[in-house]
């Protein structure tokens, strides 16, 4: 049986363009966005209050392409778009978009990496992509310099996005690296760019963005997805927000509802890139940027700049659940809604923030990567806790067995498989993932999910378990895989798996069980060695990977005969324990 969205979630107004980039698609009236003259100022510093109105952002982005087509020697008809590859390696900046859309309109590819990567984790993702210039920001750009160095990327092909004094302690960049405003500058008194040529279609073959998940297992790899499938999601996420606008129409305002959104998550990550920086600006508002999370600058923001609606990931929601003092001691009364996506938020968070904000909408999204971030989410009109929403328009679902068979009940928990104009490309140079996970159209998600009838008689899904391997710490994403591989590589450890334990404040963390070396003497301690093998992986990985679970000695890791480890066996042992 195939879920569809409801009755009430609008049809798309048309068919998601497929021969324009993004940039075309975000910066021109001619396909629904919100008109650029009315519009909200898109990007603005949560720090300082600077930002560009929508129409300064057009121009921007116009000229930062003509300065980046002669900087690389890109043009909007020339080459691949594998040859116009770049890296973003920074914290929010007020600029990240209106790079991208450069970018885009030269049609080239943006890989942007987290801003917590060790050096060796850029290198890496720098290599994969291909990338062939580095942006980064002023407080990364030593270990920038080191992982481009040792990625092929020239020093010259190192370019700075600009942070205020504020995020920078009024360091001034150092005058050998360009920056974006520099660019932007020169690009000024450049000609202005031959127009793309696009065949239709070639914006559903295009990869824009290069974003890395590990999926349902394995290695982080890179997600190609594609201008058509970022443009798809704007317009479903668009679609399915229109009655809420339509129910909050401002008095006098003739375009309609526009809000004030925080722009916390990073936006190397597909929430913040597609729901915060697209959906939002697509829409007309604006985002309010903070390099980094510190709670009382958070709640700070949102009383100064009288902010509306708050995308979050779980851990910050159940902080302020935590916390009523000290939400109390600011004004919040400009809040209308709270959206949780990237990892479960419990009905009991949910409710308890709900009776101490009655008028607050308390909504959830689900989506992946792999689908251009929303497959399904909360309307307001419709809030069932606990519940990650409606299906989006054009968004269809199966929730399948183990057998294999399609589960045609209720409350019956299989693995929901989707189709929608969002699903991307596929895994880059991985035939053997692609093959697995993408099937005639539709995507296996690798989520154990649910569907039920609110009380309002709408189907609502309910991630209810994961299949896959992945661990979500605060969100992100932990493949297991990859710190197996890397625990492999101190002398002490001959054999090691990693599963998620739950925690309160960031979800889920991971916790290592390794197999000691015979190297190892009997002499040595359990828990130095401990210590140590969480130090390695201290030392060459991002802060959220860290084995914050801890390390179990074990005798052996149980594996198939087949020899893939039986992670779901070590994880429920783990929990009886
Ligand atoms: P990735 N509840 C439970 N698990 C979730 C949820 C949710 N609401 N959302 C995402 N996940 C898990 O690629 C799930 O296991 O994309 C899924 O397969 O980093 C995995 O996270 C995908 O992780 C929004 C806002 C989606 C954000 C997102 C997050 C996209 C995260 C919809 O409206």
């Amino acid at each position: 049986m195939v879920f569809l969205p409801p009755q009430w979630v609008p049809e798309l107004p048309f068919d998601p363009p497929d021969s324009i980039p993004i940039s075309e698609f975000m910066l021109n009236e001619q396909y629904g966005r919100y008109p650029l003259h009315h519009a909200r100022q898109p990007f603005t510093c949560g720090l300082t209050g600077f930002g560009y109105s929508a129409l300064e952002v057009r121009d921007r982005v116009d000229q930062l392409a003509r300065a980046l087509s002669k900087e690389l020697g890109w043009r909007p008809n020339g080459g691949t778009e594998w040859d116009k590859v770049i890296g973003i390696f920074s914290v929010n900046t007020i600029d990240t978009l209106t790079l991208s859309w450069a970018v885009h309109s030269l049609s080239g590819i943006v890989s942007p990496a987290n801003a917590a990567y060790s050096r060796a984790e850029l290198e890496h993702q720098l290599k994969s992509s291909g990338s062939k210039a580095l942006f980064t920001c002023l407080p990364l750009l030593p270990l920038a310099v080191e992982a481009a160095a040792n990625s092929g990327i020239p020093k010259n092909r190192i370019y700075l996005l600009a942070l205020p004094k504020e995020a920078t302690g009024g360091q001034s960049s150092p005058p050998e690296f360009k920056t974006v405003d520099q660019l932007i500058q020169d690009g000024r008194k450049l000609p202005l760019l031959e127009k793309f040529q696009w065949q239709k279609g070639d914006g559903a073959r295009k990869t824009a963005f290069l974003c890395y998940s590990s999926g349902t297992s394995g290695l982080p790899k890179g997600v190609m997805i594609s201008h058509r499938n970022v443009i798809s999601n704007v317009l479903q996420i668009a679609t399915s927000e229109k009655p809420y606008r339509d129910s909050v129409q401002e008095p006098g305002s003739k375009y309609g509802m526009t809000e004030v959104a925080l722009g916390l998550l990073p936006q190397s990550h597909i929430y913040s890139l597609v729901v915060i920086c697209h959906a939002t600006t697509y829409r007309g508002d604006q985002v309010i940027n903070l390099p980094k999370f510190e709670f009382n600058q958070f709640l700070h923001s949102i009383q100064r700049f009288k902010i509306n609606s708050l995308p979050l990931v779980p851990p910050i929601v159940i902080l302020m659940a935590k916390n009523k003092a000290a939400l109390d001691k600011f004004d919040l009364s400009s809040v209308r809604s709270i959206f949780t996506g990237a990892a479960p938020l419990g009905a009991e968070t949910a409710e308890e923030l709900q009776t101490q904000h009655p008028s607050w909408k308390i909504r959830q999204g689900y989506g992946l990567t792999e689908t251009s971030t929303v497959i399904c989410s909360t309307a307001v009109h419709d809030i069932f806790l606990g519940s990650c929403g409606s299906l989006i328009p054009s968004v269809q679902a199966k929730i399948v067995s183990i057998e294999g068979t399609e589960i045609t009940e209720y409350d019956q928990p299989g693995e929901l498989v989707v189709k929608s104009p969002s699903v991307v490309l596929g895994y880059l140079n991985n035939p053997q993932a692609n093959k697995e996970t993408f099937q005639d159209g539709w995507m296996r998600t690798g989520d154990e999910a649910v569907v039920r009838k609110s009380p309002q008689g709408n189907e609502h899904i309910f991630i209810v378990d994961r299949i896959k391997e992945l661990i979500k710490v605060k969100g992100l994403q932990v493949a297991p895989a990859e710190l197996e591989a890397h625990l492999l590589t101190h002398p002490a450890v001959s054999d090691a798996a990693v599963i998620p334990v739950p925690d309160e404040a960031a979800g889920e963390i991971p916790k290592a069980f390794i197999v000691k070396s015979s190297s190892v003497g009997l002499e040595d301690s359990d828990r130095m060695l401990m210590r140590e093998i969480q130090k390695h992986v201290e030392e060459h990985k991002a802060r959220h990977k860290w084995l914050k679970g801890g390390v179990q000695f074990v005798d052996v890791v149980p594996k198939s005969p087949s020899g893939k480890i039986l992670r779901r066996l070590l994880r429920d042992q783990d929990r009886e324990a």
